[in-house]
């Protein structure tokens, strides 16, 4: 890994630039976590297409289960700026597994803030050691992006609610210990009709579908999750029973977040794969680095990655403040940095030639987990939509 190398000579990248020494320290962990823990297996993880359960109990170990959740139960208690910083280091060494811990962190904090006591108690120390995995569960085969048309009922029998119905692209799903799902009351239409339920695996009637052939993001599992008659206890409510949708949208404002800094480590690990590879290899008796072709390409990727970190930052300081356009600000953040995060990956993936499309080299890997981004935790055209709102209606 080439990152790896630098930390001696600084460059416009560096994403230690702006930070007090607090903060260097945590991205430090988390790089010194990707380099050691991730980068020399993420091709093994890719290719086996399973979830790395022992190398994320070592993320646990490090503080990364429930990087923002109190730490009276386990919680490291930081904010979302450090969570960004985290994520952006992760997702150098394997983006996603970088995504399903921001999935698994969205999970933690939802049950954190809205959850009983005894909630918390159960799952909180398990989550934030990863020795118990979250999943969250919105999607459904016939809603995506319009999210409170989700049709999956629940109806009150006595101190159980009956789930009934199927959510779809369900990352995580047959890894997971707990499902944070959104679910509606029977005949009660709209967002408010939405409450989120915690439903265990092992409840009968909770049918895993088949494991889904994915372009990338293959170290977790997506699958649809049908319910059938699934009788969850009406105490593993969390938060109230018409606030459903405004939790699981609270928590994908972080998703977006995280998601958006996981672009941008992947850029940045293919934009030093490139920097090093163009200094390296000749052609026409010299350095790739000496044609003014891939001088400017260079400067407009670290145009882009500076450009793209900013954005990232500033959406965690807005959320992290909570501030009112904390959501526009991560939907902003997400939209440009998946974007422009994946173009920087897709021209060092052309900078190495035929040496990018190899399996042996971890462009091509890149390319196909920040691919996934334009798409999940909102696709980059509801995230059109969501800043659209706040610039005209404000
Ligand atoms: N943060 C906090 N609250 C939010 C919010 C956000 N990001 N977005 C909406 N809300 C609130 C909103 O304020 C309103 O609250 P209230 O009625 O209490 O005032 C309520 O939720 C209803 O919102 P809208 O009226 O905006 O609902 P509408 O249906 O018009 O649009 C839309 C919502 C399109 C923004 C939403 O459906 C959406 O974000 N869709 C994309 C779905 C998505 O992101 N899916 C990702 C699935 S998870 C995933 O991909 C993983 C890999 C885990």
């Amino acid at each position: 890994g080439l990152n790896m190398a630098r930390g001696i000579h600084s460059y416009v990248c560096d994403p230690s630039i702006g930070l007090n020494p607090e903060q260097q320290e945590i991205q430090t962990v988390a790089r010194d976590f990707a380099r050691n823990e991730l980068y020399p297996k993420m091709a093994e993880f890719d290719q086996k297409e399973e979830m790395p359960k022992e190398t994320l109990k070592l993320a646990g170990e490090v503080g990364f289960g429930a990087i923002y959740c109190h730490e009276e139960h386990g919680g490291s208690g930081l904010t979302r700026f450090d969570a960004a910083l985290i994520f952006e280091q992760l997702a150098t060494g394997c983006t996603s597994t970088a995504a399903y811990i921001s999935i698994h962190n969205m999970v933690a904090w939802m049950i954190d803030t809205y959850g009983s006591e005894a909630h918390k108690k159960k799952f909180l120390p398990g989550m934030a050691a990863f020795t118990l995995r979250g999943s969250y569960a919105l999607t459904e085969p016939d809603s995506g992006s319009d999210a409170a048309s989700l049709r999956t009922t629940a109806r009150r029998d006595g101190d159980h609610f009956v789930i009934n119905g199927s959510k779809a692209f369900i990352s995580g799903s047959g890894d997971s210990h707990v499902y944070a799902v959104m679910v509606r009351h029977e005949g009660k239409p709209g967002p408010k009709g939405i409450f989120c339920i915690l439903i265990e695996p092992d409840t009968p009637g909770f049918i895993l579908g088949k494991k889904e052939k994915k372009l990338g993001w293959n170290t977790h599992a997506a699958r649809i999750i049908t319910f059938e008659d699934v009788r969850v206890p009406v105490s593993n409510v969390i938060g109230g029973e018409d606030q459903g949708f405004n939790i699981a949208m609270s928590g994908l404002n972080g998703g977006r977040l995280n998601i958006a800094a996981c672009s941008l480590g992947a850029a940045q690990q293919s934009f030093d794969l490139a920097l090093e590879h163009l200094k390296v290899r000749k052609q026409f008796g010299k350095a790739l680095a000496d044609f003014q072709w891939n001088q400017f390409k260079a400067a407009e990727m670290a145009t882009k990655l500076v450009t793209s970190r900013l954005a990232v930052r500033e959406a965690a300081r807005h959320l992290t403040d909570n501030t009112q356009h904390k959501v526009a600000m991560c939907a902003l953040a997400k939209l440009y940095a998946t974007d422009t995060c994946f173009e920087i990956v897709n021209q060092a993936l052309q900078m190495h030639g035929g040496y990018g499309i190899l399996k042996d080299y971890p462009l091509q890997q890149f390319l196909r987990d920040s691919r996934i981004h334009q798409i999940i935790e909102g696709t980059n055209e509801i995230m059109r939509l969501v800043i659209a709102r706040d610039v005209l209606t404000n």
